[in-house]
C-alpha cells in the first residue's frame, strides 16, 4: 500500500489533505501537536496518528521510527503566520517562530524522512508554501520572509535530488478561509480574523488546496509539478482583491 505522511494534519489544509489522500487509497500518517485531533482524524480515515512538534528535533526524530522503512509521499503542511506588524515594530519572537515552523521544521522533517522516501523508489515531497512566498506586502514581513524561505528550500531540494526518483513540489495558495489561519495570526481576535475575508465572494477553502495536492500525488512518477499557485477568483494578485459579489 502506498503511504503518505502529512504534517499540520490537525486542521485546515493539512487535515483536508490527509482526508483527500486517504480517499485516493493512501495509508496516511497524520502528524501534528494536538494529539486528540489527529487521533480522531486517523480513526476516521483508517490512518495513523503521530503527535509531533516539527520545531523539536527529538520529536521529529521519533517520526522516522514510527514511519518505518518506506514512505511514498511527504506533505509538509505545518506552518502559519503570526502578526501583521510593520518591519519597524515587529515582534522578533513571532518572526523566529514563523521561521522555525515554516522553514526549519519543514527541513527537519524532510531530512528525517528522506531515507524512507528514497526507499520507496518513487518519493514525492509536497511543501505547502504561499503566495506570500512570491511577493512582499505591508505588514507581511515575517510571514513573507518565511514563505520565501519555504519556496527556496523547495527549489534547492529539487536541484539537489536531481537524478533520483524523488519529486519535489511547492503548492502556493493565496487566500484560503480556514478555521484557524487568520485567527492564529491575529492572536485569537475573531473580528480581525473574519475581516480578512469580509465580502470576498468564495475564498478558497482547505479542500480546494487538498485537491491540488491529491492531484499532484496522483500523477505518473515521472511528472514533477514544480510549483502551483492557487487563488480564489476574487484575488487576482496579493494586492488585487475584489470584495463584493462575483458569482451572484
Ligand atoms: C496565506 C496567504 O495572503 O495571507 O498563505 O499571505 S496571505
Amino acid at each position: 500500500m502506498t503511504t503518505a505522511l502529512v504534517t499540520g494534519a490537525s486542521s485546515g489544509i493539512g487535515e483536508a489533505t490527509a482526508r483527500a489522500l486517504a480517499a485516493d487509497g493512501f495509508s496516511v500518517v497524520c502528524v501534528a501537536r494536538r494529539a486528540d485531533r489527529i487521533a480522531a482524524l486517523a480513526e476516521e480515515i483508517d490512518g495513523t496518528a503521530i503527535t509531533c512538534d516539527v520545531t523539536s528535533p527529538d520529536s521529529v526524530s521519533a517520526l522516522a521510527e514510527a514511519v518505518g522503512g518506506r514512505l511514498d509521499v511527504l506533505v509538509n503542511c505545518a506552518g502559519g503566520a503570526l502578526g501583521s506588524d510593520p518591519v519597524e515594530s515587529a515582534d522578533l519572537a513571532d518572526w523566529q517562530q514563523m521561521y522555525d515552523v515554516n522553514v526549519l521544521g519543514l527541513v527537519r522533517v524532510t531530512q528525517t524522512l528522506l531515507p524512507a522516501l528514497r526507499a520507496s523508489g518513487q518519493g514525492l515531497v509536497v511543501n505547502v508554501g504561499s503566495t506570500a512566498g512570491r511577493v512582499a506586502y505591508e505588514g507581511g514581513g515575517g510571514y513573507t520572509a518565511a514563505k520565501h524561505g519555504t519556496r527556496v528550500v523547495t527549489q534547492t531540494l529539487r536541484l539537489e535530488l536531481n537524478g533520483e526518483p524523488i519529486r519535489v513540489t511547492e503548492i502556493a495558495p493565496g487566500m484560503v478561509h480556514t478555521e484557524e489561519f487568520s485567527l492564529v495570526r491575529f492572536g485569537g481576535d475573531r473580528d480581525r480574523a473574519e475581516a480578512v475575508y469580509a465580502d470576498v465572494d468564495s475564498p478558497l477553502v482547505a479542500t480546494d488546496v487538498a485537491e491540488a495536492i491529491r492531484w499532484v500525488a496522483s500523477l505518473p512518477r515521472h511528472v514533477n509539478i514544480d510549483e502551483l499557485v492557487i487563488r480564489p477568483v476574487a484575488q487576482a494578485a496579493q494586492h488585487k482583491l475584489h470584495r463584493g459579489p462575483i458569482f451572484g
